[in-house]
């Protein structure tokens, strides 16, 4: 039988310590994916059994159907299984009250964006979702959404469309403004994602501009929670636990991190209560989770690929490659100013460990995707900076050149893989039957990859040119070798 009610599930399944159906809605989340389900919805599941509130969540995807066809008719109910290095738990998460795309849903969605009871509206779409040029901080006008919310900003379609649209709608209506909550892995992402409204409200409707750029709250977040993608073999294990059909099941890390700026002017749930931590700062967490966590983590997707390991686990697993995730967590580290409370060779252990986690089962090849976007703020900007400060370039040297050796698109042994990265064209034109001298000049100077300073310095481009002639002329596992020789 489906799971549809939580009233029905064996002992050894956490249930929510509440009626979900007792509670509102008020906060309307875009991009139901398996990150939101992992990490806020179940912060939210939390604060909703100790301190209650009209906080139940209505998840929205923007284009695939597939999230709502999964929980919408199981009353939003979904299993999440938590695993550990010694042992798995399962909970029922009630917090989801709703669930629709975009497409089929719209009126329920617009609806939902501009009731007077949504009060936050919290974003997971990566990085890509956004539509941001990098190089301005603006929108960009070649991203699809973006292009087409412009044209049309009456039927909105991406964040930002959809964004300055309900505020919009809201404004002329009286109800005061939801808090924005950006919670993807960008640097500043509440400014970043203000900035983008910013820009796109002076193009698409400017009466709105300045209400937005005083009237609305942008908390930061630095969110932490490593979960891989749901498989077949995630639903069995829901099944086998809880004894009911799941087709929204999935996995995660028992390990979950939230830190947030404590900027909510229309209230918020009592998240801390579920382990959040409100700060007035969050950037030197964030830089510390980007740098540290999804800095090592992108390098050793390519190199781990590209050197047969599927799963980040099998990464750790081979001495070469754990030495080499430990150098640059140690590099990543250098480039942070210090945080009150934090150390990071604490931290870096923590990451070691939670990356051998041998039951999380994390592809490398759904780390490795999108690298032009994850590369800026995971190894480009410490690199600046320890080029800045006179400290070790080896490590973001190796882990450039491992990206671009995966832009090549084939592996050493001559099989072809999907880059699946937004600008895949772009890399494809600049790459194909290039040097290695040739590729490194011409992805450096893609515009918004790297920054200026590292882009001319010679040494530093020689640096990534010696290693990716290497994984080009002969392999990644000889290129691993040189790199600790
Ligand atoms: C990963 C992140 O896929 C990726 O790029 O680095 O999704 C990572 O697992 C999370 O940020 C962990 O919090």
């Amino acid at each position: 039988m489906r799971l549809t009610t939580p009233d029905d599930l064996p002992p050894a399944v956490t249930r929510p310590d509440y009626t979900p159906s007792a509670h509102g809605v008020g906060i309307v989340h875009l991009g139901l994916g398996a990150f939101h389900k992992a990490h806020q919805a179940a912060y939210t599941d939390t604060a909703l059994a100790r301190s209650g509130g009209d906080w139940r969540i209505t998840g929205v995807s923007l284009r695939s159907p597939e999230p709502a066809a999964q929980l919408a008719p199981q009353n939003g109910l979904f299993t999440l299984i938590e695993r550990s290095a010694t042992g798995s738990t399962a909970r029922v998460i009630g917090s989801i009250a709703n669930a629709f795309c975009l497409g089929p849903d719209r009126a329920a969605v617009l609806a939902a964006l501009t009731a007077p009871t949504t009060r936050i509206v919290s974003i997971t779409v990566t990085e890509k979702g956004y539509g941001i040029d990098r190089s301005t901080g603006g929108v960009d006008t070649a991203h699809p959404a973006i292009a087409q919310d412009l044209a049309t900003p009456d039927a909105p379609v991406g964040v930002a469309g959809l964004l300055v649209w309900a505020l919009n709608a809201r404004h002329a209506a009286g109800v005061p403004p939801f808090t924005v909550l950006c919670c993807d892995n960008l640097p500043d992402n509440g400014t970043m994602l203000r900035g983008l409204l910013i820009d796109f409200a002076r193009r698409a409707a400017p009466e709105i501009t300045n209400h937005i750029a005083t009237d609305v709250a942008f908390p930061s977040t630095m969110v932490d929670r490593i979960t891989p993608a749901a498989t077949d073999a995630t639903l069995a294990a829901a099944e086998q636990t809880t004894g009911h059909q799941d087709a929204a099941a999935i996995e995660t890390e028992a390990f979950s991190q939230w830190v947030i700026e404590d900027h909510f002017p229309t209230g918020r749930p009592d998240w801390e209560s579920a382990g959040a931590m409100f700060v007035t700062d969050v950037k030197p967490y964030e830089e510390m989770k980007l740098r540290m966590l999804n800095g090592a983590h992108s390098m050793l997707a390519y190199a781990g690929f590209l050197a047969g390991c599927t799963h980040v686990s099998d990464v750790m697993e081979n001495p070469v490659l754990n030495a080499l995730v430990r150098r640059h967590l140690t590099a990543a580290a250098a480039t942070l100013p210090q945080l009150e409370g934090v150390d990071f060779a604490d931290y870096a252990d923590a990451l070691i460990a939670r990356f051998s986690n041998p039951h999380l089962h994390h592809q490398t090849y759904q780390i490795a995707m999108d690298g032009t976007e994850k590369l800026p703020q995971r190894i480009l900007a410490p690199a600046a900076d320890a080029l800045a400060a006179g400290q070790p370039l080896d490590p973001f040297a190796f882990a450039v050149a491992a990206w671009m050796r995966y832009t090549l698109g084939t592996t050493d042994a001559g099989d072809s893989y999907a880059l699946r990265d937004p600008r895949e064209d772009e890399l494809a034109k600049l790459t194909r039957n290039q040097t290695p001298e040739a590729i490194v000049t011409n992805l450096a100077s893609l515009p918004g990859l790297f920054p200026q300073a590292l882009a001319q310095n010679k040494a530093f481009t020689q640096m990534i040119t010696a290693r990716l002639s290497i994984m080009m002329q002969h392999s990644m596992a000889q290129a691993l070798d040189n790199e600790l020789a």
